[in-house]
């Protein structure tokens, strides 16, 4: 592969594969705002990153299952009604390396930053797909167990150099509240390379490795994407599974991700001065489910007191309410006494009251995805 072409990139980046490039923010700078900037916003990548230079001659078709296919220009999608969605993309893989020191895991290793908030604004897919003659979601729509492949232009290694793909169901796709969008832009600015330059789908909700970046077609198909990064990936297996009684078909794709909570102010083994210490990080939970509840103890789980949450200053947060960012994550921090050496932890509640995992030995899997076991910070009372 030739990586002669990447984007620059910027040097806070904690880069833990150069090529493919793949890399995170320190933990500070991942919860310094609601929204993360490009430049911090994780990077995960199978191949080089295309270049795409020519808007003009850019566009993408629509075709499968359908009764003529379709091309569609960049102006063609710019011409549909534009949507801004705010919704946090988390990597599958986030936490990998911690949960790879209960027993070696396969996979880039990520600390806690695979996960980033944006403002996404683009089409619809749904409005797309009606360009295509495919019908917006009814109550009398019948879709069968059809998906929408989502292929890009990349190149990766795990597709014998062949392109990064995946689908989800088609009764999610022509769902105009699933809000799955194809975006040119992020934060307000045209998408950068890194990050899908010019057209990614942005499945909300759901692992990252759904939101599809470099789109070149779109195929409505009668069942999921025979592809690799959906059939011999991304998969959650119990414990018991290795890599030799593997059986990838006995598994589903994963699609929406369970609640998540990190601390972030803090590395998982910190010294500290004893005192006040204010503690803070971020929640999420994936289809749509807000956040109810953060609780942190400073003494191992024996207590816990409730963190404060927030996305927008000066509107509170309220899970699942019309004035809150379902899609998105929130921030939460907590100001505690700390006066000698101890486990800090930290988990949240989603709207549908899901908890965490206690232990991360529990969920260990062998691809060492969907690490969402208590976030446990060991500290120090040093002076
Ligand atoms: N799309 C293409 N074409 N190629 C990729 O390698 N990686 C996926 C997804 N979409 C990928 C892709 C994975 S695993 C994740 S987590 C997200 O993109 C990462 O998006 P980001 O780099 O914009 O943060
Ligand atoms: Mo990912």
């Amino acid at each position: 592969s030739d990586y002669s072409g990447e984007p620059p990139r910027h040097p806070s980046l904690r880069v833990n594969s150069k090529e493919p490039f793949n890399a995170e923010p320190p933990r500070s700078l991942l919860i310094s705002s609601y929204l993360t900037p490009a430049d911090f916003f994780y990077k995960r990548n199978h191949g080089p990153v295309p270049i795409v230079d020519n808007i003009k001659r850019y566009s993408i078709s629509i075709s499968g299952l359908i009764e003529k296919p379709k091309q569609l220009w960049m102006k063609d999608i710019r011409m549909l009604p534009k949507y801004n969605v705010t919704a946090t993309l988390q990597c599958a893989g986030n936490r990998r390396t911690a949960m790879s020191k209960t027993k070696v895991v396969k996979g880039v290793g990520w600390d806690v930053s695979a996960i980033g908030n944006a403002v996404w604004s683009g089409a619809k897919l749904v409005d797309v797909l009606e360009l295509a003659g495919i019908p917006k979601l009814t109550s009398i729509t019948q879709f069968g167990g059809k998906h929408v492949e989502f292929v890009s232009i990349d190149k990766c290694k795990e597709e014998n150099g062949g392109p990064y793909k995946v689908s989800i169901p088609l009764n999610q796709a022509t769902n105009p509240d699933a809000d799955v969008l194809l975006a040119y832009e992020m934060n307000g600015e045209p998408l950068n390379r890194d990050h899908g330059h010019p057209l990614r789908v942005v499945v909300p909700g759901v692992i990252g490795a759904r939101s599809v970046k470099w789109l070149d077609s779109i195929n409505i198909i009668a069942e999921e994407s025979q592809g690799f990064f959906m059939q011999k990936d991304y998969k959650m297996f119990p414990p018991s599974v290795n890599w030799e009684n593997i059986d990838w078909s006995t598994r589903r794709p994963q699609m929406d991700f369970p609640v998540q909570c990190v601390i972030c102010s803090l590395e998982d083994v910190s010294t500290i001065k004893p005192g006040k210490v204010k503690i803070s990080g971020y929640a999420v939970s994936g289809g749509g489910r807000g956040i109810e509840r953060v609780d942190v103890s400073v003494d191992g789980g024996r207590t816990w007191m409730e963190a404060s949450r927030f996305q927008k200053s000066g509107i509170p947060y309220i899970a699942d309410d019309a004035n809150s960012d379902k899609w998105a994550w929130v921030l939460f921090e907590v100001t505690v006494d700390i006066l000698h050496s101890t486990e800090i932890i930290a988990k949240a509640v989603d709207s549908s009251a899901n908890v965490q995992p206690q232990k991360v030995e529990d969920i260990w899997n062998l691809r060492g995805i969907l690490n969402t076991s208590w976030h446990r910070i060991q500290v120090q009372a040093g002076h």
